[in-house]
């Protein structure tokens, strides 16, 4: 093999990590936050693509994410847990847990840690300030379970409510 070939072959290797590079950051991109837009009309989202009743979450390190953003910033999310089933880790949200933040990312005030179970008994509802909301579902590496049907829906009242004519 000449010299020129094997640069050429090296060049080529080169070129070819970066694309896969490329490509698995945005792939990593993609499975960031899942974006969910709430309207007056109630809409649900699943802690997982299988998610049927039965169908236990992935084992091992499974996280998801979901960013919901309201139509008009000036009304409030509400979500309502409707279904949640967690690993059981005796009311102490040792393994699997979900967080809601009141705004777009984690750093924003934390509104709910919750592992359901006898603690929190669904149904329950967690509303935001404005209209957005984090929401963070974080797993250990062991023991799944059915996981969660979260509705969310935008809502007209924080800001009204006070203001309706009986
Ligand atoms: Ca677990």
């Amino acid at each position: 093999m000449s010299h020129t070939s094997t640069l050429l072959m090296a060049h080529t290797a080169v070129v070819c990590l970066t694309v896969f590079t490329v490509i698995i950051q945005k792939k990593d991109n993609v499975n960031a936050a899942i974006q969910l837009t709430a309207t007056p009309y109630l809409q649900t989202f699943v802690s997982h693509d299988t998610y049927n009743g039965t169908t236990y979450y992935p084992e091992g390190n499974y996280s998801r994410e979901w960013l919901i953003t309201g139509q008009t910033l000036n009304y409030t999310i509400t979500i309502e847990f409707i279904v949640c089933v967690l690993e059981d880790a005796k009311g102490n949200c040792l393994f699997d847990e979900i967080f809601v933040y009141d705004g777009t990312n984690a750093s924003a005030a934390l509104l709910k840690k919750t592992c359901c179970g006898h603690l929190d008994t669904v149904p329950f509802t967690v509303q935001s300030t404005y209209g957005e909301m984090y929401v963070l579902f974080v797993t250990d590496n062991t023991v799944a379970r059915e996981g969660f049907r979260i509705s969310y829906i935008l809502e007209y009242t924080k800001y009204n409510r006070t203001c309706d004519h009986k």
